[in-house]
């Protein structure tokens, strides 16, 4: 078990109000591959980073289809991994804010309830042309094309997320901001700074005073600029976290 910096466990106990910001290598324990691991998988003839574009949409709507079908089909068959129940069970002890890059809905099923998607859901689905609400259920392509489905209006029904490209929901982004300048610690865990304008927020925090601690086992964009770091998995660092804060550690 990783034992707990110092510093992190004494700036987690002066927090009053925390926000997880937090990246797809929260999720790589449950069983999803981040987008670097996505490349050495079923897709790796592709740019992942040019599948989730409106352009690859508009160009092959079958390619991506499948993609994010076979995504939507593996997310359901994954589960929390101990890291998301260790943050749902550290906002009974503080105010914590989860403000996620990640599409999938395991902080949700590990328990938080308080959760900023900035870049959407994989499990919602809506029209392209009049953006209704279309659900749609997950199903394996099997193949690497699948026709979408159609809307009555004659439009195609894509996913819930926010392409490359795409605008953030204005609202999911603005409580993001405001819980961003409020805060007095941000967890930075499972990302690689990359993406903006999420990866902008942990400056956020800092120049409204809050303390930025990064844990994650790799070296990120946001290490140089992070107060505190701890280069630990997240399923093993969360649940060590809480387990000091909580006096339960052996
Ligand atoms: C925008 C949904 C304004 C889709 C995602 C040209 C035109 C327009 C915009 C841009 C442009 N050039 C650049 C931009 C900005 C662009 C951007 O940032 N590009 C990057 C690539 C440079 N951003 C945008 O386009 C955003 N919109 O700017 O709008 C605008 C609009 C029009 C014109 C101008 C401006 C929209 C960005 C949203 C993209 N959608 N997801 C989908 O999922 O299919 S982002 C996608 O990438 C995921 O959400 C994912 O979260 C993210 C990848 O980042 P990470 O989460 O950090 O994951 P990554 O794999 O990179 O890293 C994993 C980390 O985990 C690593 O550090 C690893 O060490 C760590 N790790 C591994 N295991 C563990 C672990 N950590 C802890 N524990 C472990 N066990």
């Amino acid at each position: 078990m990783s034992s707990v910096p110092a510093d992190l466990l004494a700036a987690v106990r002066a927090a009053e109000r925390i926000v997880v910001f937090t990246g797809a290598g929260m999720s790589a324990e449950s069983g999803l591959p981040t987008f670097r691991d996505e490349e050495t998988g079923l897709w790796s003839r592709y740019d992942v980073s040019r599948l989730a574009t409106p352009e690859a949409w508009d160009a092959d709507p079958a390619l991506v289809w499948a993609w994010y079908q076979r995504r939507r089909f593996q997310l359901a068959a994954v589960e929390p991994n101990p890291g998301h129940r260790a943050i749902a069970a550290l906002g009974r002890h503080r105010r914590v804010d989860v403000v996620t890059q990640n599409v999938d809905d395991l902080h949700e099923r590990g328990g938080s309830e308080r959760v900023v998607h900035l870049h959407g859901r994989l499990a919602e689905t809506f029209c392209d042309t009049c953006r209704l609400p279309y659900p749609v259920p997950a199903v394996d392509p099997q193949t690497e094309h699948l026709e979408p489905e159609r809307c009555v209006c004659g439009g195609r029904i894509r996913p819930g997320v926010v392409w490359f490209g795409e605008h953030l929901p204005a609202d999911e982004f603005a409580r993001a901001v405001d819980h961003a300048e409020n805060c007095d610690l941000m967890l930075v865990v499972g990302t690689s700074g990359i993406v903006y304008p999420a990866a902008g927020l942990p400056q956020v925090a800092r120049e409204h005073g809050a303390t930025v601690a990064e844990i994650n086992p790799n070296r990120t964009d946001l290490s140089e600029a992070a107060d505190l770091v701890w280069r630990a998995p997240a399923s093993t660092a969360l649940p060590a976290l809480l387990e000091v804060l909580s006096g339960t550690a052996s």
